[in-house]
């Protein structure tokens, strides 16, 4: 296939924010008692905010303590801490060959989206000083349904006016190279988890392979 767009996963794919993420859940569980290690954060890679809350309260055995109203403000006081954390981020957080690979894709006239879960998206990719790479940026609070269903990568390709076939995926979690086959877009993986079923079309084992006349080419003889 010849790739119109790339549509990219933020976090893991342009910038490392799990770091982040992991500190401000951290301090919650701190404070209201809940267990919570760094390794059930990778359960939290590219997951929504309430379903994060949700699988950290099954952890601890808590899922039916809270209602709706409570879980509500345990995911606005987590979001205020990592609001404070990622104001440091700058230029300099962008993962390596992410700024040559948009460069590139920009030069050769291949349009760009983000497909992320995150709502602070369009803050982060402000600090970073690379929003104005982008063609459209998914409003996470508006996708129906979150990753592993393939509507947010359905929503960049509609936004950009393109068929889904002609949109390549980027990302980094398992839930979402599904949500990109379900699109029905090929997936390029960064560092994905291995899986049985669900493998990515083209896996790279860091974004500095990103490479456009690398990946053009694998694309090209994908059948
Ligand atoms: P927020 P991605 C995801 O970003 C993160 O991987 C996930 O850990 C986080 O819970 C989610 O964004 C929501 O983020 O709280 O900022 O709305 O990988 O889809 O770019
Ligand atoms: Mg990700």
């Amino acid at each position: 296939m010849q790739p119109k767009a790339f549509l990219l996963d933020l976090d893991g794919v342009i910038t490392d924010t799990a770091q982040y993420h992991y500190l401000a859940w951290s301090e919650l569980c701190q404070t209201y008692g809940f267990r919570f290690s760094e390794a059930d954060n990778e359960r939290l890679k590219g997951v929504s905010r309430m379903r994060s809350l949700e699988i950290i309260l099954e952890l601890n055995g808590k899922q039916n303590t809270y209602n709706d109203a409570e879980k509500q403000q345990l995911t606005v006081e987590k979001n205020d801490r990592y609001v404070q954390m990622i104001r440091q981020m700058t230029p300099a957080d962008i993962l390596p060959g992410v700024s040559a690979f948009l460069k590139d894709c920009r030069q050769a006239g291949i349009r760009l989206a983000v497909a992320s879960a995150s709502r602070n998206a369009p803050e982060i990719l402000r600090l970073l000083g690379i929003a104005h790479l982008f063609d459209y940026v998914a409003d996470a609070a508006k996708i129906p349904n979150s990753k592993p269903a393939p509507d947010v990568f359905l929503v960049c390709s509609q936004a950009l006016d393109l068929p889904p076939a002609c949109c390549v995926g980027i990302e980094d979690a398992l839930a979402g190279v599904q949500a990109i086959h379900a699109a029905g877009m090929p997936a390029v993986g960064i560092r994905v988890a291995p899986h049985p079923v669900h493998k990515p079309d083209i896996a790279l084992t860091s974004t500095a392979e990103l490479s456009l006349p690398d990946l053009l080419k694998q694309l090209q003889s994908l059948s």
